[in-house]
C-alpha cells in the first residue's frame, strides 16, 4: 500500500473541482475512503427544510426551463461535458478515492459521463415525435413531446457519477429539472459534479436557479423525493429491495419510475468459443470493478467440451490477478467498498461450500487500516444452487458445466433478475438463438464481450427484478418527457372517428 494522506489528497482534489470547504468539512456524516476506511471529509445532511426546498425550487426551475428551446438548453449540457472534460483526470481520481476504482475504471466512468452529454447535445435536435395518418379528412394527426417536470435522480455507490449524468443529460435537453441524491456512500464525488455543474451554469448565463440540485443525505433524502408530489419521475438505482420500497409509493401516486435494480449476469461458453478472447472477457467483466458492477459477470456456464481447457486458465487468471491500492499501476482489483460487502461475500462463499462449490481464492488478501481487499472468487458449482440465483455484489464467479445449449439459455433466465447476459460462441446459430425471442430474456444480450462495460449508445437497463427502467442511448429520452397526441381539424365539417354519427 503506498503512503499517502488520503484526507489531504481528497481536500487538494475537492478544492481544484470547485467544492467549497464548507460543504465537505464539520458535518455530522463522515466520508470513509475504501482505500485505507480512513474518514476523509465531514459532509451536511440536508434536513427535511432543504430537501422540500430543493423540490419546490426545481419546480418553479422547471416552470421557465421548459419553455427554453431544447437547442439552446443543449448548449448548457455542452458546456457541462466541456467542464468534465477539463476537471477528467481530477473527477477520475475523486472517484477512485471515494468509491475504490482504479484510476482506469475512474477515468473512464467520467469518460461516460462526457459521452452522454455529447449525446444528448445531439439530441437537444432530435427530440420529434410521429405524424400519424389519420382516418378523417382534412385532420392531421401527431404526438408531440413536452418535458415531465422534476426528476429525482437516486443513484447508488459503484458508479457514483455516471448514472446522475445518464439522468441527468437527457433531463436537462428533455426541459426538466433535476434533484440528485447520490449514495450515502460517496458525496464527495457528487458535489464534485454539483461544482462542475455550476460552472456551467455560470457560462450558460441565464440558467434558473434549482435547475440541477444535489441533496445529501440517507434514505430519508430518498423518501422525500419519492414520495413529493412535484417529482414526476424517479430514476433509481441500487439493489431489488431499495426498489421495492421505492415503487409502490410512486405507483400509489401515479408517478413515474425508472428503476435500475440487481443483476445476476451470466455468460455462456459454447464449443466454438475463442477461448483467449473468452478468457479475457470473463477476467474483466467478472473481477473488474471488483465485481461491484450492477452488470458484473456473476455465473458462467461452460460447454462440457472446453470446461477443462478454459477453466484452468481462469483460474490461474484468478490466483495472479493484482489487488491492491487502486491507485497503484498494473492493480486490476481494488478494495471492497466496505465491511458489509465483505460479510456478505464471506456469506456467500460459506452457503456455497455447503450447496457443494469448491471455492478458488475469495480470501482477504491486504489489511490496510480498515480497507477490505479480496482476492475475486472463482467457485466451481455443481448446479445452479440457491446462492447462485442470489446477487451478491462483490468478486465471486460461480462457473457450471453444461452440454445443452438450451438448458444453458434457460439456466441464465432462471435468475430473478435481467440485466445483462452473453455468450461466447463462433457459432452463428448459436448466437442467433441467444439473442433471439427464445434467448436471452435480459435488458442486454452480447456476442462475444461480456456482460459489462456498455458504452451510452444503446439503452441500458434490464428486465424482471431488475426493475424495467432503460436509461442512456436509443429511445431512453422518453422517459423523461410526456408525450401528447394532436389531431388538428383544418376543414369546416367535424366528422367523427369510427364514423360516429351526433347531428344536433
Ligand atoms: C452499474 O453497474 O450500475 O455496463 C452500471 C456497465 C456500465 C454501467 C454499469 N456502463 O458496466
Amino acid at each position: 500500500m503506498s503512503a499517502s494522506n488520503l484526507p489531504a489528497e481528497a481536500s487538494a482534489l475537492l478544492g481544484r473541482l470547485g467544492v467549497p470547504a464548507g460543504l465537505v468539512t464539520g458535518g455530522a456524516r463522515p466520508v470513509a475512503s475504501p482505500i485505507t476506511g480512513e474518514v476523509i471529509a465531514h459532509v451536511h445532511d440536508a434536513g427535511p427544510d432543504v430537501c422540500a426546498k430543493a423540490i419546490d425550487t426545481a419546480h418553479a426551475a422547471f416552470l421557465s426551463w421548459r419553455s427554453v428551446p431544447a437547442p439552446r438548453r443543449g448548449e448548457l449540457v455542452r458546456l457541462l461535458g466541456e467542464e468534465l472534460r477539463a476537471a477528467k483526470a481530477d473527477l477520475g481520481l475523486l472517484v477512485t478515492l471515494e468509491a475504490g476504482k482504479t484510476i482506469s475504471e475512474g477515468l473512464g466512468e467520467v469518460q461516460e459521463m462526457i459521452d452522454i452529454c455529447d449525446y444528448a447535445v445531439g439530441l437537444s435536435r432530435q427530440l420529434f415525435g410521429l405524424t400519424i395518418a389519420t382516418e378523417r379528412p382534412d385532420h392531421r394527426m401527431m404526438e408531440t413531446w413536452h418535458p415531465i417536470g422534476v426528476v429525482g435522480v437516486i443513484s447508488a455507490f459503484n458508479f457514483p457519477v455516471a448514472v446522475w449524468s445518464w439522468n441527468a443529460a437527457l433531463a436537462l435537453v428533455c426541459g426538466d429539472t433535476v434533484v440528485w441524491k447520490p449514495s450515502e456512500k460517496t458525496p464527495l464525488t457528487a458535489l464534485a459534479v454539483q461544482a462542475l455543474y455550476e460552472r456551467a451554469a455560470k457560462r450558460f448565463g441565464d440558467a434558473p436557479a434549482g435547475l440541477s440540485t444535489v441533496l445529501i443525505g440517507g434514505r430519508e433524502v430518498g423518501e422525500a423525493l419519492v414520495s413529493a408530489p412535484r417529482v414526476r419521475l424517479v430514476s433509481a438505482t441500487g439493489s431489488t429491495a431499495m426498489g421495492r420500497a421505492v415503487a409502490p409509493i410512486l405507483a400509489a401516486r401515479f408517478a413515474r419510475a425508472l428503476l435500475e435494480l440487481g443483476g445476476n449476469n451470466a455468460a455462456i461458453v459454447g464449443p466454438s468459443a475463442d477461448l483467449d478472447l473468452t478468457l479475457r472477457g470473463a477476467a474483466f467483466a467478472a473481477m473488474g470493478t471488483a465485481g461491484q458492477r450492477c452488470t458484473t459477470l456473476r455465473r458462467l456456464f461452460v460447454h462440457d467440451s472446453v470446461y477443462d481447457v478454459l477453466i484452468p486458465r481462469l483460474k490461474a487468471a484468478y490466483a495472479s490477478v493484482r489487488v491492491g491500492d487502486p491507485r497503484e499501476d498494473g492493480v486490476l482489483v481494488g478494495p471492497l467498498i466496505d465491511a458489509a460487502s465483505h460479510a456478505a461475500m464471506e456469506r456467500a462463499l460459506s452457503d456455497a461450500r455447503a450447496e457443494g462449490g469448491a471455492v478458488h481464492g475469495g480470501e482477504r488478501v491486504i489489511v490496510a487500516g480498515q480497507g477490505v481487499y479480496v482476492r475475486p472468487a472463482l467457485v466451481e458449482m455443481p448446479a445452479q444452487t440457491a446462492v447462485v440465483l442470489r446477487e451478491t455484489f462483490a468478486p465471486i464467479l460461480y462457473v457450471m458445466r453444461y452440454t445443452d445449449l438450451q438448458a444453458a439459455i434457460d439456466l441464465n433466465n432462471d435468475a430473478p433478475q435481467g440485466l445483462s447476459s452473453s455468450i461466447f460462441t463462433n457459432d452463428v446459430r448459436e448466437a442467433e438463438r441467444f439473442c433471439s425471442v427464445t434467448g436471452s430474456d435480459c435488458g442486454i444480450a452480447n456476442v462475444n464481450i461480456g456482460p459489462s462495460g456498455a458504452e451510452i449508445g444503446g439503452a441500458f437497463g434490464g428486465e424482471k427484478e431488475t426493475g424495467g427502467g432503460r436509461e442512456a442511448g436509443s429511445d431512453s429520452w422518453k422517459a423523461y418527457m410526456r408525450r401528447a397526441t394532436n389531431t388538428v381539424n383544418y376543414g369546416s365539417s367535424l366528422p367523427l372517428a369510427q364514423g360516429v354519427k351526433f347531428d344536433i
